[in-house]
């Protein structure tokens, strides 16, 4: 179950106050426990219960004060709508004495029906109150006419008709008999609660018992509401046969956690070892499932731009400089340097500038050369008789995001070349493309002078697309990325479209589609050519992403994401002399 999703605020447009209502109708006991925040929210929740109680005691007791209107209304209502905000059933707002007179009461209903919360239960003690069960303490109770005067301020305040107003009267647990309590919750019934609590600090039932049976011959029609937190034995069952409709099992979530944490911490103290909490706690992955992490990565997937941690970089750098003369020959091309950092660390931080810090280097020509920190390392020690395209198997773990259970995490892979030097725009480009497979090319080409100017260079990689961009100048790019026909070096410089700049984005399904065409070619094709390479460990990368194109069954289209410049390959010692000029030191 991803239980993430059931947390989400309720699909449904009624009200918790109205599903309070709806439940209020049905016949059975309304079962309510406490809460004291989110989690304890949750966790009641989950445990079946109808309804939770943002209890006034769990709550001052997890700020660890007494329950005596030691916290402001503003603290309590920012507990229950902590709660609200994470449960799907109707919070029962625990009000003390409404946090003053008639006139803050108003304001009370306003702030807890603001809030979400379903309805809202005040008690006839003076403030600042005192918990029903402290003994030795000062307590009194209002006038019974003050306190119906709060009720009708409530009633005439709350917009929502839905929202419910439940009538508490300490009179018993005061001491000032059953006649007074009976009609303290006449008077409050009349003045217009929706339901009436009857508090008691009996070991025994008896009270609440001849008080239900008392109220039934009032016939207020107002149902009653219990707390059973010193009379425990009794079920829910038999105090509604009584004529109870709600209970209120008021503190049990908040005092069973104080057992755990001091058990758990008591054992870490004494052994001074995380594992002696072990046999005493949840996993951390429940955790996570009870606060909704799952919720949270499919909303990441739907709502984040694609960047960050979920997309991670792989540099082909297994090559030599050989190429680009002398300077090149005894270092691997990548670490060429350029006015103080080599052309790797000048990569390093385009990507780290978009965020992308997930970097693997595949090695291979004097690998102990490539050493910068914080990245992760493969080798191809094969450099000298393979192709860029082995090199990128060497490092497939970083292309498939590891399976999980839940598959919600995309990722992406970028994979380039240990040779470019490139703009940041450009990669922030090609890492949001919407496809599962996009190559970044260079439309510079379509002007007659850079094909002028390209003509007679060896090895250009070049693309042609599906359908011939708009020719001419100015022209927008079409919301949908072109789709690449054929992509090699070749390509007649005529018929060519773009460059291939030697940058490939890849999703996690597209990188699978990639792997499978390339792995089948190595297995059944040994020896033989493929595509424009003598053999397919010989193959670059456009030989694979060729053969993708091609490969029909692998149901995937290649995309072309296009720029105009804002990049350069260094392959030979003039490139090397440009790039020399072009960097700031
Ligand atoms: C609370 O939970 O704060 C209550 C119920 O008011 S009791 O503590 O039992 O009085
Ligand atoms: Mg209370």
């Amino acid at each position: 179950m991803s239980s993430s999703k059931t947390r989400v605020t309720p699909s449904s447009n009624v009200s918790k106050a109205k599903k309070l209502r709806e439940r209020l109708a049905k016949p059975g006991p309304v079962l309510v426990a406490g809460a004291h925040h989110g989690l304890s929210g949750v966790l009641v929740e989950r445990a079946g219960f109808d309804a939770i109680w943002a209890s006034g005691f769990e709550i001052s007791a997890s700020f660890a004060v007494p329950d005596a209107n030691i916290l402001t209304m503003g603290e309590n209502v920012a507990v229950a709508e902590a709660i609200d905000r994470v449960t799907g059933i109707p919070v029962i707002a625990d009000c003390d004495n409404g946090f003053g007179n008639a006139i803050n009461v108003i304001r009370t209903v306003q702030a807890y029906e603001r809030a979400g919360i379903a309805a809202i239960c005040m008690e006839d003690n003076i403030f600042p109150k005192r918990c029903s069960f402290y003994s030795g303490v000062k307590r009194e109770l209002e006038s019974a006419e003050e306190f119906a005067g709060k009720i009708r301020a409530a009633k005439d305040a709350q917009r929502d008709e839905d929202f419910t107003i439940i009538a508490r009267t300490e009179a018993l647990i005061a001491g000032w008999g059953m006649d007074e309590a009976l009609d303290r919750a006449r008077r409050y019934a009349q003045a217009g609660a929706d339901l009436c609590l009857i508090h008691s600090k009996s070991k025994k039932p008896d009270e609440v018992l001849a008080f239900a049976k008392a109220w039934k011959e009032l016939a207020t029609g107002v149902p009653l509401v219990y707390v059973p937190t010193i009379y425990k034995d009794t079920t829910a069952e038999e105090l509604h046969e009584a004529g109870f409709k709600v209970v209120i099992y008021a503190n049990h979530a908040l005092r069973s956690s104080i057992k755990a944490m001091r058990t758990t911490l008591g054992n870490i103290a004494k052994q001074h070892k995380a594992a002696a909490a072990d046999a005493d706690i949840v996993s951390l992955e429940e955790v996570y499932e009870l606060v909704g992490v799952n919720l949270m990565k499919d909303q990441e997937g739907a709502f984040l731009p694609a960047g960050g941690e979920r997309v991670n970089a792989i540099v082909l750098a297994a090559g030599s400089g050989k190429a680009v003369g002398p300077i090149g020959a005894e270092i691997p091309k990548a670490m060429l340097d350029l006015k103080g950092k080599s052309i790797l660390e000048r990569q390093v931080a385009t990507l780290n500038a978009v965020n992308i810090k997930d970097i693997a280097v595949v090695r291979g020509f004097k690998a102990e050369k490539i050493n910068l920190p914080n990245l992760k390392y493969y080798e191809n020690t094969e450099y000298e008789t393979t192709g860029e395209a082995i090199s990128l198997l060497k490092a497939a773990a970083e292309l498939t995001a590891p399976a999980k259970k839940d598959a919600t995490e995309q990722r992406r892979s970028l994979v380039l070349y240990g040779d470019i030097l490139f703009d940041r725009a450009l990669v922030e480009k090609l890492i949001t493309a919407d496809a599962d497979i996009a190559i970044l090319v260079d439309r510079t080409l379509a002007t007659e002078s850079t094909k002028a100017e390209l003509e007679g260079r060896p090895r250009l990689d070049l693309v042609q697309l599906a359908t011939a961009p708009q020719a001419g100048p100015r022209a927008i790019s079409s919301e949908e990325l072109p789709t690449v026909k054929k992509i090699g070096q070749q390509i007649p410089l005529t018929d060519a479209h773009a460059e291939f700049v030697g940058m490939i984005m890849m999703t996690d399904v597209g990188a699978r589609k990639l792997l499978e065409v390339y792995q089948r070619a190595l297995e059944t094709g040994a020896g033989k050519r493929f595509q424009e390479a003598a053999d397919p460990k010989r193959a670059a990368l456009t030989d694979i992403v060729q053969a993708l194109v091609e490969a029909k069954d692998a149901g995937i289209e290649v995309k072309a994401v296009e720029t105009f410049k804002g990049w350069m390959e260094v392959d030979t010692f003039e490139d090397y002399q440009r790039a020399w000029a072009a960097v700031k030191g």
